[in-house]
């Protein structure tokens, strides 16, 4: 039998916890064949809703459950932790300023960051999925130098889906026809969703649509989708993103399909013009545990200012997070 392997969500009574830990319980992140051990890592305040969460854990009587606990101390939390699920962020409020909510954030992940770097398990893996989540994860892995760089990464998939989605529809075909889309840079509304690569049962996607659909509809509509989940459901993406965080984690672990890859932020080792240790989306393939970034792809000139232009918002974000000290 497998060994439980210990999953810490922070965030866990927020709406993203709700709809991804009975996911991971049952076994659709590590497999049916995996026993997990949940970490639920809230806010004091949260706490409480967090224990009902655990309780309707607890009714799901779900056989790979091997361990529940809620706390506030992410020392405990993360102690012996394999993976983190890392939701848990400071939204931004009204009027609230940019320097605020960096710091914000900067305060949450730089501790979660030490509690990661002085306890977790020599296989540690962490999503950070909180806002901004590219440079919430830099700022969580500045403060973790005992782990490698490359075990925090953040969530671009949710952009990913979307982009595979809008991609089908337009093509008139399954999703499961779609290959090689990438998103590139910052999960926010800088992202390029690129179809320059991707193929639709087999044909090039570039064949299938035009430019004027892909700079007028298809990348605005992927690079806002979030917003548009908000006007028509009346509260931001919640499955979906949960979705996402599943797909990332299991692809990482269990490997990308053949003649296909995956979106991850991930710290930059200069490839694509992007400057080392800035977490930007890039398209990544997984095997053996371990990721790769896809190497030696065209870039056409459109995609490079565009790629150009997201990374700069990354690199502002870092240097804003620098000049408050808190880097
Ligand atoms: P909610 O506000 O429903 O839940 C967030 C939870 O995090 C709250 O329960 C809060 O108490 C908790 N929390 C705050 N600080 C914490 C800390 N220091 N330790 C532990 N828990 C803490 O937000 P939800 O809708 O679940 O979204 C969570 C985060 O995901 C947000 O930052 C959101 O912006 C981000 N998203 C990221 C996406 C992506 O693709 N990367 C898409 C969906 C989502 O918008």
């Amino acid at each position: 039998a497998h060994d439980p392997v210990t999953v810490t969500v922070t965030g866990a009574a927020g709406q993203i916890g709700y709809a991804l830990l009975f996911r991971i319980a049952s076994g659709a992140m590590l497999g049916p064949d995996v026993p997990v051990r949940l970490r639920l890592l809230e806010v004091p305040q949260a706490v409480r809703a967090a224990e009902g969460t655990a309780l309707e854990l607890t009714d799901c009587a779900f056989p790979l459950l091997a361990g529940l606990d809620v706390m506030d101390d992410p020392a405990k939390a993360f102690d012996g932790a394999n993976i983190a699920l890392l939701v848990g962020a400071r939204p931004r409020g009204p009027g609230m300023e940019r320097a605020e909510l960096l710091s914000a954030n900067a305060g949450i992940f730089s501790v979660q960051g030490r509690a990661i770097n002085d306890g977790a398990a020599p296989d540690f893996r962490a999503v950070v999925v909180g806002n901004p989540a590219n440079t919430n994860a830099l700022i969580a892995s500045a403060h973790a130098p005992d782990v490698p760089a490359r075990r925090f990464t953040a969530m671009t998939r949710l952009d990913h889906n979307r982009a595979v989605a809008q991609l089908a529809a337009k093509a008139g075909a399954a999703v499961s026809e779609v290959r090689n889309v990438a998103i590139w840079g910052n999960h926010s509304a800088s992202q390029y969703p690129d179809i320059s690569h991707a193929t639709v049962s087999g044909r090039a996607a570039s064949s299938l649509v035009d430019q004027e659909w892909i700079e007028g509809q298809f990348i605005p509509r992927v690079s806002q989708r979030g917003a548009e989940v908000i006007a028509v459901r009346g509260g931001s993406s919640a499955a979906s993103a949960a979705n996402a965080a599943i797909e990332h984690m299991k692809l990482w672990i269990q490997g990308t399909p053949a003649g296909d890859w995956t979106s991850m932020a991930v710290p930059s080792d200069g490839s694509y013009g992007v400057p080392e240790g800035l977490f930007a989306s890039v398209p990544v393939t997984a095997a053996g545990g371990d990721y790769a970034v896809v190497r030696d792809l065209d870039i056409s000139d459109f995609s490079r200012s565009r790629i150009d232009a997201s990374v700069a918002e990354l690199a502002a974000e870092r240097d804003a997070v620098r000049g408050l000290g808190l880097l």
